[in-house]
Order: structure tokens, then sequence, then C-alpha cells
């Protein structure tokens, strides 16, 4: 297989570049995502107008583009943004938070793929579901229950937006439409922490920014995430959500890429 090792050491090419991140995110999750940025050792900024966002897109070493809390004039900006990166080879990731929840949302997501070209879209099943016209549950911005073939529907995804596509939930799959590599890493309390998968988007950012293989950018991420949501987990996880989401940005620090290469479950599907 594609040696996930050697991409584990994406992780320390981060620390040393220290990559601009060019995030357009959403209300809710704005402060966690920079303070989670910062602990991986990227360098984050959220600018939204679409007066500065081409100028500033084309600083960024990769710029991400997060649905959650969208309006007309965020969407504009985003298109702006994604436009500059796209003629700029800076690499746009996306995060598409509640598609198929209302029709604005899908539509809006679906509209952003066809008019930027996207390194890597990175959500729960049913936000992915949603944008190549499958129907899947979804309840607000939480994946909902649905139970069909993730690591085919990650293939179909990627094929069809030419894109890397990122499923996550328990596990985690990521296809670029040739190879599908599943990660097993993570912890249950990530989804008591709101933003979990907002930050992981940016995180995929920060990778995408030293690495060019946005495959190879995505898995070293994802499996840097969950190995750091495992050590948090063990040092603080019984005292509950609150303790747990501090440690996690410890762990975004200290986790290193032997802890990675260690800990790390990766397969290839
Ligand atoms: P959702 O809104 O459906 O929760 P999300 O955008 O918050 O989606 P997640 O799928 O929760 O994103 O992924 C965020 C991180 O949490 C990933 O690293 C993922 O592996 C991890 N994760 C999510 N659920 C679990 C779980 N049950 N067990 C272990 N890790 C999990
Ligand atoms: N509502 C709109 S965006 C948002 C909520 C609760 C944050 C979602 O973050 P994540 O990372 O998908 O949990
Ligand atoms: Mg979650
Ligand atoms: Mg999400």
């Amino acid at each position: 297989m594609a040696n996930w090792h050697e991409w584990a050491e994406l992780l320390e090419r981060v620390r040393e570049e220290n990559p601009l991140v060019h995030n357009i995110t959403n209300v809710v999750v704005t402060n966690f995502t920079a303070n989670g940025l910062l602990a991986l050792g990227a360098s984050p900024v959220m600018a939204y107008a679409k007066e500065e966002v081409g100028e500033m897109a084309k600083l960024a070493g990769a710029l991400v583009l997060n649905i959650g809390t969208l309006n007309d004039k965020e969407v504009e900006a985003m298109l702006v943004a994604g436009q500059a990166a796209n003629e700029a080879g800076v690499p746009v990731i996306f995060d598409p938070v509640g598609a198929g929840a209302t029709r604005y949302r899908t539509e809006t997501a679906r509209r952003i793929a066809e008019q930027v070209k996207l390194a890597v879209i990175r959500g729960n099943a049913a936000e992915i579901a949603n944008m190549i016209g499958e129907a899947w549950a979804i309840k607000g911005v939480d994946a909902g229950g649905g139970s069909g073939d993730r690591v085919a529907l990650a293939k179909r995804a990627a094929e069809q937006l030419g894109a890397v596509v990122a499923i996550t939930g328990k596990e985690d799959v990521v296809a670029d439409g040739q190879t599908t590599y599943l990660i097993q890493n993570g912890h249950p309390l990530l989804t008591k922490v709101t933003g979990a998968g907002c930050l992981l988007t940016s995180v995929v950012g920060a990778f995408a920014a030293v690495e060019r293989d946005a495959a190879a950018a995505a898995v070293a991420a994802l499996v840097y995430y969950g190995v750091a949501a495992e050590q948090a987990a063990a040092k603080a996880g019984e005292r509950g959500p609150g303790s747990f989401q501090t440690a996690f940005l410890d762990a975004l620090a200290y986790t290193s890429v032997d802890d990675v290469k260690r800990y790390g479950r990766v397969e290839q599907r």
C-alpha cells in the first residue's frame, strides 16, 4: 500500500512550515478552530469580506470553506475566495455542514462544488450523500442514523465530485476515486464537542498546505486527529466533555509523529 507511515510525517512538516490557513467558517466553531490550528502548529486566519477574501486566499497555504451558518453574503465571499485560490494553486477544502438538512444548504454545497475546484470535501455520511443527490437522513448538522455502505459512498462521491472525499464518524473513510483508506482512530467524546468535525476540516487544510497529494494529506490529518483524541480521552475522558475538549487541544500540540505511527490504525480498501 501507499505507505501511510510516510504520510504521518507530514505532521512534522506542518509544524516546521507553520502554514497560513484561511478559514471562512461558521460562528459556532470559529474560536475552537483557530485554537486547534494553533495547537497543531498552523497559523489560522478568518477573513470574510468579499473585498478581501480573494487577496487573503492567495496568500494562504490552504483555504477552508465551511457552510455551517451560511448566508448569501458569506456564500458570495466563499465563491470569490475559492476562485482566487484556484487561480493561485492554493488547495481548497470544503465542509458541507448540514447539506441535506435544508434545500438552501444542499443547493449551496452543490453550487460551491460546481464553481470551485475542491481538493478535499470532509463531512459526515449524510452530508456527502446529499451532495451527490442520494438520500441519507440528517438531523440538523449531525449525521442521522443512516446505515448504508460508507466505503462505497465515499468512492462514488469522489468520482462524481472530482475531489478527495473524507467521510468521518466512528470509522473514517478517505477516497480519491482510485484508492480508499479506512481509519479506525478517534473517540466517542468527539461527538460531544461542537466543532470537532469543523476543526478537523481545517486541520486537513493545514496538511494540504504542505502536501499536494490531497489523499495523503487527508489520511495523515485524520489519523493524527484520531490519535490525539485517544490520548486526550486517556488523560481527561472520565471527567467529561469540557475537560476532554481542553485535553484535546493540548493533545493536538503534543501528539508526535511517533505516536501517530504507533497508535494509528489505517487500512487500504
Ligand atoms: P457529525 O455532525 O455527524 O458529528 P462532524 O462534522 O462533527 O459530524 P465527525 O464525523 O463527528 O464530524 O468527525 C469528527 C471527528 O470525530 C473525526 O475524527 C471522527 O473520526 C471522530 N468521531 C466521530 N464519531 C466518533 C465515534 N463514535 N467514535 C470515535 N471517533 C468518532
Ligand atoms: N450549527 C451550525 S454549525 C454547527 C452547529 C451546531 C457546528 C457544527 O460543527 P461540527 O464540527 O459539525 O460538530
Ligand atoms: Mg461530530
Ligand atoms: Mg460537521
